[in-house]
């Protein structure tokens, strides 16, 4: 294959409601895709960065920016000898930036697995061909409007409840959940590093709640703390931020600190790489669940073929289109029994509404061959 251009697009696309975490609230998600044009065809990949760098380091700017100046040159500099096996190989030389390394290694697979007729649950060895759906409900202004969510979502049909905290919206929110919705319900909180090793008992509060997992408490790099707060408390740790790599997750879980594992392809460089942090995690018996980054259609589809993995034991955060969006860029992916179903066209298995994309993109560039 041969990478002839790249069109880096960025695009508004409006939520439904504002989605709070404890690092932002957002009303619109605002994303950079990939679109490539091959010797073979084209694929697409959505970004999994920020506009701004508050989840990780990254950010729309950086990563377009990483882009245009290194990653594209070198890749279109392997001539027709490119594969998307060996784009990270190819940028390796390059210190992080996963998630624009992320972004052109999965739009190149779409476009070459498209080619090959291959679908990427395919490739990726994934063996169901529907998986379950959780949703993640954001930080509320009161216990009622968080009610209220809950409620709705589980007359959708969502198996799994992942509750946003930060300190000051932790105990209360759980305790209301679990009362009121009962002890069936699978229910699991999502920190985003805003928790400190002073919090340990703060945190051990929350084993009452018999919760699936507390994701992410604390500071992605403090490794350590979270096999420290793991040994502390009940409630199994989860690690999201701080998972970048097959070999930190490897570490990760040698020194206990992860006892199960988010695992979101734009954040660990692409999905041959989520695919390595898949079976060293079944290797080790921990499990494993794929999380989002809100998404539209063109994200959504490769995720849910990741997820279709057998070490995905876990509902992940792949929700249906309306979860999100009023409008997606794709068709929408509809929930059904509490499930999505799994892509199996070539690619990812879906194309984007050109009309919709029109309407979203806010800024088109092309990268050509110099
Ligand atoms: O930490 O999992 C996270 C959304 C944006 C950034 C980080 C996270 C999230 C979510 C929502 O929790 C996941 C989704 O529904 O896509
Ligand atoms: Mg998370």
């Amino acid at each position: 294959m041969k990478l002839e251009a790249v069109e880096l697009i960025r695009l508004n696309v409006p939520l439904k409601s504002a989605f709070r975490t404890s690092f932002s609230s957002v009303n619109v998600h605002q994303v950079v895709w990939a679109h490539v044009i091959t010797d073979v065809g084209e694929g697409w990949a959505e970004c999994g960065a920020n506009e701004r760098p508050d989840y990780s380091s990254e950010y729309h700017s950086a990563a377009m920016d990483v882009l245009r100046e290194f990653f594209i040159p070198d890749l279109m500099a392997l001539g027709n000898d490119l594969q998307a096996e060996k784009v990270a190989p190819t940028l390796f030389w390059a210190k992080g930036h996963r998630m624009a390394k992320a972004v052109i290694e999965t739009a190149l697979l779409d476009a070459q697995l498209r080619h090959a007729n291959t679908s990427f649950a395919t490739y990726l060895g994934a063996t169901k061909t529907k998986v379950p759906a959780g949703v993640s409900v954001g930080i509320m202004d009161s216990l009622e409007e968080l009610h209220s969510y809950v409620t709705n979502y589980l007359a959708d049909g969502y198996l799994r409840i992942k509750l946003k905290i930060e300190p000051g919206w932790d105990y209360e929110p759980v305790k209301m959940v679990r009362k009121e919705f009962g002890d069936d319900l699978l229910l699991q909180v999502d920190a985003n590093t805003a928790y400190t090793r002073d919090d340990f008992d703060v945190l051990r509060r929350l084993d009452e709640f018999n919760l699936l997992l507390i994701e992410q408490p604390m500071f992605e790099e403090d490794i350590l703390g979270h096999a420290k707060l793991a040994d502390y408390i009940e409630t199994p740790v989860c690690l999201d931020e701080s998972i970048v790599s097959a070999e930190i997750a490897r570490d990760a879980i040698e020194l206990g600190a992860a006892e199960i594992i988010n695992i979101k392809p734009s954040r660990v460089g692409g999905y041959i790489e989520s695919k390595k942090i898949h079976d060293v995690s079944v290797s080790q018996k921990i499990p494993v669940w794929c999380g989002g980054m809100l998404e539209t259609g063109i994200g959504r589809a490769a995720n849910l073929a990741l997820a279709a993995l057998p070490g995905f034991t876990l509902p992940g955060d792949t929700s249906a289109s309306a979860r999100y969006f009023e409008v997606d860029t794709t068709e929408p992916f509809v929930l059904q029994d509490g499930h999505l179903t799994v892509p199996t066209g070539p690619g990812i298995g879906i194309d984007p509404i050109m009309e919709i994309v029109d309407r979203f993109a806010v800024s088109r560039e092309w990268i050509t061959r110099s």
